[in-house]
């Protein structure tokens, strides 16, 4: 077998991904105000290890040596998460001209470089403030969230022409709000689903900021989606993906696209909340236009009926596959069926990976890394996305996760997920094999295996 970029479309879009937390640190400069993961991380017991994204990769500082690396990598696209905290400290009222600033001279640098810049609004860094008067599971969060977009699009909206609303809503809403994984680490399964359609609302409302002010950009959304597998065919399990399937993929594919929440998924829920805070109108405004769909895919889902705390009466059950530092299996073709699903069932809206990559045991002896695992795990993917596209899916774009390790949330700095690694003390980068093997592909190199 063999795989090269000519075996994608000529115009399709290669890049990097991270995210605003995770990698920038700098969390009292340029005028930050506190996030709920700056408040999080702070809480013992939360992430391991006791890491806190205070340091991070000192992105916020080396942001120029960075854009350089994508640049020696061969991207054509850097997507990057803006820190809602750094453009308006308390979230809401006047915008943060230092906090603006940042972001101003990185797109200068990646426009310098011919790196086109892909902004998300929102990866998880919710302020503080916000977060006390509700958070996410109080509707005027939605609305804070529009008049953020709208200061992000008159400013930068000029240079960026293409911009994520949201990343993972399923995220925030069932690990900040249910499960309390992440931040803001409250568990109430009614708060959770206050919160995803708040997200949601938000997300149609920032579309319509950015419509109106950035007329010329492309906008989407990004959703973690995963195909979802019984484990086997014992009794109840099909109803078990059914209602799995429901809330991590269909409630939030279906008010985006299709301006309705799943029946069946409204009935599971019922004994959770009357839905009483969608009011009329609301599903128009979610499922406002978009340019693209953004996918986010790790590992596909294998569930049967069990009684594992805190999930529902699902159990994961494992397949054999090889897998990652953190236990997901790997399984490429779980990318190309999830793809070819999302057009089977939602039509023909332009589709973007907009983060694919894995964690594993990596080590640096003599500046280099082997990561032999993660090599195979890309073009394995790639080899998906390939097969997407035959199979007819409007693939438009690939974003490795990550272009470099960084603060991994509740795992810490403990799981590298980079193509390039970092030395978490002395802050130097060193280009993995497999950010080696990303160039050489993107540089046009047919790859054989
Ligand atoms: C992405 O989420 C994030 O967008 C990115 O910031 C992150 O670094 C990357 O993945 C790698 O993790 O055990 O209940 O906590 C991926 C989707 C969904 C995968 C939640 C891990 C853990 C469920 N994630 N899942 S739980």
């Amino acid at each position: 077998m063999d795989l090269s970029r000519s075996d994608f479309p000529a115009d399709f879009t290669w890049g990097v991904a991270t995210s605003s937390y995770q990698i920038e640190g700098a969390t009292t400069e340029g005028g930050r105000g506190p996030s709920i993961w700056d408040t999080f991380s702070a809480t013992p017991g939360r992430v391991v290890g006791g890491d806190s994204g205070e340091v991070a990769v000192e992105h916020f500082h080396r942001y120029a040596q960075d854009v350089d690396l994508m640049a020696d990598l061969g991207v054509d696209a850097y997507r990057f998460s803006i820190a809602w905290p750094r453009v308006q400290p308390t979230g809401s009222g006047a915008v943060s001209r230092a906090g603006l600033a940042f972001y101003d001279r990185l797109v200068d640098t990646l426009l310098d470089k011919g790196i086109t810049p892909w902004a998300t609004l929102y990866h998880w860094d919710l302020p503080q403030p916000l977060e006390d008067a509700g958070g996410w599971p109080v509707r005027d969060t939605a609305h804070r969230f529009a008049e953020y977009a709208a200061h992000v699009a008159d400013a930068l909206g000029d240079r960026v022409g293409h911009f994520i609303t949201l990343n993972e809503p399923w995220c925030s809403a069932f690990l900040g709000y249910g499960s309390g994984r992440h931040a803001p680490g409250r568990s109430d399964a009614g708060a959770a689903l206050a919160a995803s359609h708040h997200l949601l609302l938000g997300h149609g409302l920032a579309v319509q900021a950015l419509r109106e002010r950035a007329p010329q950009a492309q906008v989407g959304i990004t959703l973690n989606l995963y195909p979802v597998a019984p484990a086997h065919d014992g009794h109840g399990t099909q109803d078990v993906v059914r209602r799995v399937d429901g809330l991590s993929n269909r409630w939030f594919l279906d008010p985006v696209l299709r301006g309705s929440y799943p029946q069946d998924v409204v009935d599971d829920v019922a004994h959770l909340t009357d839905l009483s805070f969608v009011h009329d109108g609301d599903l128009e405004v979610t499922s406002a236009s978009l340019d693209f769909l953004g996918v986010n895919y790790y590992t596909r889902h294998v569930v049967a009926p069990g009684a594992l705390p805190g999930t529902g009466e699902v159990d994961f059950a494992s397949r054999g596959l090889p897998t990652t530092a953190l236990g997901w299996e790997v399984d490429p073709e779980g990318l190309s069926d999830i793809l070819l699903r999302v057009t089977r069932d939602y039509g023909d809206i332009p589709l973007v990976i907009t983060e694919n990559g894995a964690a594993f045991d990596d080590e640096l002896v003599d500046g280099a890394v082997h990561d032999t695992e993660r090599v195979d795990f890309l073009r394995g993917h790639l080899e998906a996305g390939a097969k997407a596209i035959a199979g007819g899916v409007p693939l438009r774009g690939y974003f490795a996760w990550s272009l470099m390790d960084n603060f991994e949330w509740a795992e810490g700095y403990a799981k590298r997920f980079g193509i390039v690694h970092v030395d978490f003390d002395t802050q130097v980068r060193t280009i993995k094999d497999s950010g080696h093997w990303y160039a050489a592909f993107l540089a046009g190199e047919r790859t054989q295996y």
